[in-house]
């Protein structure tokens, strides 16, 4: 079988590389030119840890090939959609990347074609997708053409063990063309493979970053509590885990990247009604960065540093521990929400460019470090010889990276209440 995937992003350019390496004819399509010529040398557009020696083999032995010319895509076998599915301003769902790549591969297949939509997706869009086609080419879904959607469930920075390791929910529009979906990803998937209906797969997709959403606004509101009853969030959530049916998140600056922050809204999207609780709890995630805010005003006011006068040093940009990924981060919510109140705000990110080119640069004059993401390197700094290059010493953990507060400084983090 030939396939081509629409859209080489951080999910299509794996799974296209994933397939190539399997023995499949691959043909990438994506409309960004300069990302289509780096694949094509051999080079990722993507931080991914093993991602340029398989790209490399995959281009090398003639499988895989990128273009911008849907011409190139014509009558292929499988179509796979790996586009994005980001929120509007509104917080309701932008199905027009979607949309656009459905007519791409409408104008492109044949009969006897399958399409997979892996983006995550509100429920009821592969029917629509299909309904599209449909429209859009004469043909008859179920009949004519398959249709499945197989979302992705991989966690960045370790992709391509997830996606052959993890089990695969593959939801058809017909019981058939499931089948045909798992001979396909059955190439590669060490995992379970489950077969169900599309509309399952849209909800199972979106219940799994709902619950961790859910379960990290729990976490969070815990920390709240912790400041008000004075105690250390962690040392009691460690103690409520040795419970055998207890597991509870972790608390922190807030919940970034590009799937928890919008799959909860995606979910209760198209319902009538919802219950409530899945749009607090993402108001409480979102509320995060304010909370380390309230923190790093109370630090200031106990040395009477007005925040006007005050400069903010900010350890980690990426949405979370060494990733280079800053889409939706909480640590770039947190210096929006600072920078018009105190003086001046640096940032120090070693993934992320644009930020300070050396840890010590950002800190010397500072008056307050806030670390905001979970960096494994930012876990055995040197807070006394840092803390030599600052004016003032004020340290604000907002991801448990500071175990015990260093001495010389005036601590605060988020569920610390003991400080
Ligand atoms: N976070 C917390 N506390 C926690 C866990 C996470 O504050 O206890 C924060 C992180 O710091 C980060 C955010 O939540 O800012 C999201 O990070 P994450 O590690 O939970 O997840 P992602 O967004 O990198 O990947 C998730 C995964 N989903 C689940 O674990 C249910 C991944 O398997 C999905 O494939 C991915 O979303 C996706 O693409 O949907």
């Amino acid at each position: 079988a030939e396939i081509a995937v629409i859209g080489l992003g951080y999910i299509g350019l794996p799974t296209a590389i994933m397939f190539a390496n399997a023995g499949f004819k691959v043909t990438g399509y994506e409309i960004r030119k300069d990302v289509v010529e780096r694949i094509n040398s051999g080079k990722a557009h993507i931080v991914e840890p093993d991602i340029d020696d398989l790209l490399r083999k995959a281009i090398e032995s003639g499988k895989l090939r990128a273009t911008s010319n849907p011409a190139d895509i014509r009558g292929k076998d499988v179509y796979i959609i790996c586009v994005q599915t980001p929120l509007r301003e509104d917080r309701t769902p932008n199905l027009t990347y979607l949309e656009s790549a459905v007519e791409t591969v409408a104008k492109a297949m044949k009969p006897g074609s399958l399409i997979v939509i892996e983006s995550t997706i509100p429920p009821l869009t592969t029917v629509r997708m299909a309904e599209l086609v449909e429209e859009l080419t004469g043909l008859k879904p179920g009949r004519d053409f398959y249709m499945v959607h197989a979302p992705e469930r991989v966690m960045p920075g370790r992709i391509f063990r997830e996606l052959v390791y993890n089990s695969r929910i593959l939801g058809g529009i017909t019981s058939e063309s499931a089948e045909l979906a798992e001979r396909l990803y059955r190439s590669f998937v060490k995992g379970q493979i489950f077969r169900t209906k599309s509309t399952v797969s849209e909800v199972v997709k979106l219940m799994e970053n709902t619950f961790r959403d859910v379960n990290i606004a729990l976490a969070n509101e815990f920390a709240y509590l912790a400041h008000q009853y004075g105690i250390n969030v962690f040392e009691a959530i460690e103690l409520a885990n040795s419970h055998p049916r207890v597991k509870i998140h972790v608390p922190g600056i807030g919940v970034g990247g590009h799937c928890l922050p919008k799959d909860p809204h995606l979910l209760v999207w198209p319902a009538k009604d919802d219950f409530g609780l899945i749009r607090l709890a993402r108001e409480i995630n979102d509320g995060m960065p304010l909370l380390v805010k309230d923190l790093l005003f109370e630090a200031l006011r106990t040395i009477n540093l007005p925040p006007e006068k005050a400069v903010v040093a900010v350890l980690g940009l990426a949405y979370k521990g060494d990733s280079d990924d800053t889409r939706n981060s909480p640590a770039s919510a947190f210096v929006e929400a600072i920078v018009d109140d105190v003086a001046e705000v640096r940032t120090y990110d070693p993934f992320v460019e644009g930020t300070h080119g050396s840890l010590e640069e950002a800190l010397r004059g500072a008056d307050a470090v806030v670390i905001a993401t979970d960096h494994t390197v930012f876990r055995s700094l040197d807070w006394e010889t840092l803390g030599k290059l600052m004016r003032n010493r004020v340290l604000i953990d907002g991801r448990r990276v500071v175990e015990v507060p260093p001495e010389g400084f005036v601590f605060k983090g988020v569920g610390r209440g003991e400080y």
